[in-house]
């Protein structure tokens, strides 16, 4: 490993994220930050580009579901180093930020990611998990006074229960208090407006992005 250039090493990182090698994928992490690789080229010329390969691969009948989880693991490997350093707790706080895969959905490696992303920008972020129905988002809502309600789903099958929790909010009459956020990768800026979301955000960095500004609109309110 330590023969390779930084390239080439990302290059690996992702080769073996595909095969699911864990141990491999963590230690040339490790190794690519002793070089003084960042942490977010790290996540995507190495552990998202290879990602992305699972993604087409499955879609394609090449893999299989254990792989994927294999391949998940890995990712996940990886991130337990990457966490900290993407995470800075020391910023002021900038809202209240909960999150949470859609009922009926598993998937939680995109969420988990803008989660970690939002708390290194400073918001307090309450992570529901996976598999989260109506009532546990609102009561999140309301619990933890969120400024805004981020919801994830990874399955054509899955996204219309987004709509389902911004009914819900409606009911108990938290709509007008929260402002609601969605991303994975079936949904879009169409179906944000289609079911009545505030905003629809592509990526973490992209979804940090739109989280500061939905908290400039709610200042202004
Ligand atoms: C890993 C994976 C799995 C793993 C999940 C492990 C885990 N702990 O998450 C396992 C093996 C469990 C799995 C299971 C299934 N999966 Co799957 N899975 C994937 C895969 C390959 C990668 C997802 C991933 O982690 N990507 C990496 C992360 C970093 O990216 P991301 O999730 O897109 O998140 C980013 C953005 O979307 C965005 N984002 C995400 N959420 C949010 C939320 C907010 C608020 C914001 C702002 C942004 C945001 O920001 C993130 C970071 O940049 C995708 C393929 C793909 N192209 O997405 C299929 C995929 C999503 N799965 C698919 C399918 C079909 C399934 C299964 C039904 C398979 C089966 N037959 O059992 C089951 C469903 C289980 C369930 N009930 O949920 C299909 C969905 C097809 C569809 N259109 O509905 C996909 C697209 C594969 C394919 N091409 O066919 N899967």
């Amino acid at each position: 490993m330590k023969n390779l250039t930084n390239e080439e090493l990302l290059e690996n990182m992702a080769d073996d994220l595909y095969d699911g090698m864990a141990q491999q994928v963590a230690d040339a992490t490790q190794e690519a930050l002793d070089r003084g690789i960042s942490p977010g080229e790290i996540l995507n010329n190495g552990l998202v580009a290879g990602m992305s390969v699972v993604g087409d691969d499955f879609r394609d009948g090449v893999l299989f579901v254990p792989e994927v989880l294999m391949a998940a693991k890995a990712m996940k490997a990886a991130m337990v180093l990457l966490e900290p350093l993407l995470v800075n707790t020391g910023t002021a706080r900038t809202g209240t930020f909960v999150i949470g895969t859609v009922k009926g959905d598993i998937h939680d490696i995109g969420k988990n990611l803008v989660a970690m992303m939002l708390e290194g920008a400073g918001f307090r972020v309450i992570n529901l998990g996976i598999n989260i129905d109506a009532a546990r988002f609102t009561a999140a809502v309301q619990e933890h006074e969120a400024d805004i309600l981020g919801m994830s789903a990874m399955l054509t099958t899955t996204m219309p229960y987004m709509r389902t929790v911004i009914e819900a909010l409606g009911e108990e009459g938290l709509r007008d208090k929260v402002k609601v956020m969605i991303g994975g990768a079936p949904v879009n800026e169409a179906w944000a407006e289609e079911i009545g979301a505030d905003a629809y955000g592509l990526d973490s960095a992209t979804g940090v992005d739109i989280a500061k500004k939905l908290m400039a609109m709610k200042s202004k309110e």
